[in-house]
């Protein structure tokens, strides 16, 4: 057998198996399992993007990974890892297939209160689907398989390996080993199981029988690559589609059969269509509260039916009338196969309702969506951005009012644009942003966020700029956190007193002043003429971009309808 009674080093056989499973790039602050990194510049062409924090890392790795479906691998040594830890938070909520890696504990110098070094395992245990310590170098190789398979099977997410040694110094060691790389894992998905029939059929039935059925789709069909099956069943049905904001890149805005992102951060249009369906099914998502509103949208007790990989989703939040395990494009073909189109014909009158609920929301938003206030209003930035956007962009959006403006105002126009966007965390869509361009190169990457949003990773700039991320990111700077805005008053009973400004309000700041220092294109948009321009500068500018968009801080973004 090849390499059989060899030995080899830890560090050689892992750069090996990471090269193998065609990892790119990996994100780390140092030092941690040095030798490898001197073996990765030996034996690959793997980029090591050394960044100013763990955090920040962590979300490029995420990035990378949403933007690919290939794992994201990010690093750091002891006194990191908890920062890595938060790093993984988001893409543990998200279903990203994030591989982190850390030193660890040597068993030589274990409670003995050692330089830098606590227990980090139990940190690692809530935000990963596989938590494991490399202890011997010779089990380097199955851990690191393991790692692939896991997080890429099911629904995807993040895992931990804990190499020994403050530093996985354990990539010293030497053992007989096989660098055995499964490349089967190298990108989700691995596996599409299929349905059983009768489960099929049963959906299927309920469906064709509906009068005024809606399907929520959800990163799960984002994962499985089923956007095109989800279409063509919603066509030949005649079916509206709300999405998660997790799933909102499976069907494009402009499509006639789609209604909007479902929710919290959601679009009115999209609530209330659920709220009035018969028959809701769900494919690929978790039903959680971000996607239902807190389970008010639909309402619990609607008639509904589930399609998801992972069989303890099934009915968790929703009584099931019909459900189908399975992976969501699998279960789409076999549906697709067995359709009966004249069923269409029993929803013209639904369809007929769905249209006036778009356009009553597009005649509501029109004018907002091309408003020429100034201070600008950002819905304005989400207006330009559905006409402007390039027809291939992978477009990033942070949380909080970044995440309600882009959800609910911002259209994708065609299939080819993907959407990724933060699953609660502040700071994490400028990182993933680059992870993303990280892992598209060829793609333009347009990241949207808030000024407090920017704040958290700004150092990263600089980060980008050595490694020629590329990415335009666009700054809605309104000088303050303003989703606070609401809280505040109503903590103070009613409206919030003027020094309360304190708790969420920043000096103020000129972003692209700062770009531009740190080797970057910064431009400043105050005018809303001016931002299509820019957008379109900053595109072509073969370096990366901050558009710094002066925006109104009064401005507040729509709140979901029940
Ligand atoms: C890690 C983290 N901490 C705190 C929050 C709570 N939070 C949500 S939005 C927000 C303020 C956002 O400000 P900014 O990015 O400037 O966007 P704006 O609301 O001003 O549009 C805060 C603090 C969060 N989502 N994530
Ligand atoms: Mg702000």
């Amino acid at each position: 057998m090849l390499g059989h009674n060899q030995k080899r080093t830890g560090a050689e056989v892992l750069a090996d198996m990471l090269g193998g499973y065609g990892v790119t790039h990996v994100f780390m602050v140092p030092a941690v399992l040095r030798r490898t990194f001197a073996e990765m510049e030996r034996r690959t062409s793997i980029a090591r993007i050394h960044t100013h924090g763990e955090k920040s890392a962590a979300y490029m790795a995420d990035g990378y990974a949403r933007a690919s479906g290939k794992p994201g691998v990010c690093m750091a040594q002891v006194i990191g890892a908890l920062n890595l830890a938060a790093g993984l938070r988001d893409a543990w909520l998200a279903h990203s297939p994030v591989i982190a890696m850390t030193g660890g504990r040597d068993p030589k110098t274990k409670f003995r209160k050692v330089y830098q070094e606590i227990d980090d395992m139990p940190a690692f245990e809530p935000v990963t689907k596989m938590n494991v310590t490399i202890d011997d170098v010779s089990r380097i190789p199955d851990m690191i398989r393991q790692a692939f398979r896991t997080a890429t099977t099911g629904a995807p997410g993040p895992v931990h390996l804990q190499f020994r040694g403050n530093e996985g110094q354990v990539d010293l060691d030497e053992a007989e080993m096989e660098a055995i790389v499964e490349a089967q894992f190298a990108r989700v998905p691995p596996f599409r199981p299929e349905p059983e029939a009768a489960h099929v059929k049963a959906a299927l039935d309920l469906l064709q029988k509906a009068e005024r059925p809606v399907i929520v789709a959800g990163g799960g069909v984002r994962t499985s690559g089923a956007a095109r099956e989800l279409i063509a069943l919603a066509e030949a049905l005649q079916i509206p589609v709300a999405t998660s904001l997790n799933g909102k890149d499976v069907i494009p805005g402009t499509n006639a059969l789609s209604v909007g992102v479902v929710g919290s951060y959601s679009r009115e249009s999209a609530n209330r269509i659920v709220n009035a369906a018969d028959l809701v099914c769900f494919i690929g998502t978790e039903t959680g509260g971000m996607t239902t509103h807190f389970w008010a949208v639909p309402k619990i007790g609607t008639p509904a039916i589930q399609i998801d990989i992972e069989a303890e989703a099934l009915g968790r939040n929703y009584p099931l009338q019909a459900s189908v395990l399975g992976d969501a494009r699998t279960v789409l073909i076999k549906m697709l196969g067995q359709i009966d189109k004249t069923s269409a014909m029993r929803r013209q009158k639904w369809l007929e309702q769905v249209k006036a609920i778009k356009s009553e929301w597009a005649t509501k938003y029109q004018s907002l969506l091309a408003s020429d206030a100034m201070p600008m209003n950002p819905a304005r930035i989400c207006g330009d951005l559905t006409k402007l956007m390039p027809d291939d962009a992978i477009v990033v959006v942070d949380t909080g009012h970044a995440g309600m403006w882009m959800g609910g105002l911002y259209d994708l126009r065609t299939p080819q644009q993907s959407y990724m966007r933060s699953a609660g965390h502040l700071g994490w869509a400028f990182p993933a942003g680059m992870g993303a361009k990280a892992a598209c190169p060829e793609r333009p990457v347009v990241v949207f966020t808030g000024d407090a949003g920017f704040w958290y990773h700004i150092g990263e700039l600089e980060t980008a700029v050595r490694w020629k991320l590329n990415s335009v990111t666009i700054v809605n700077n309104n000088g303050g956190g303003n989703q606070s805005k609401r809280g505040f008053d109503r903590a103070y009973g009613g409206e919030q007193t003027q020094q309360a400004r304190e708790l969420w309000t920043y000096n103020p700041m000129n972003f692209a002043r700062l770009a531009e220092d740190m080797g970057a294109l910064g431009i400043r948009v105050e005018q809303p003429s001016e931002f299509g321009p820019a957008l379109a500068q900053a595109l072509a500018a073969n370096r990366p971009a901050v558009i710094d968009v002066a925006t109104d801080i009064e401005a507040l973004a729509p709140t979901p309808v029940t």
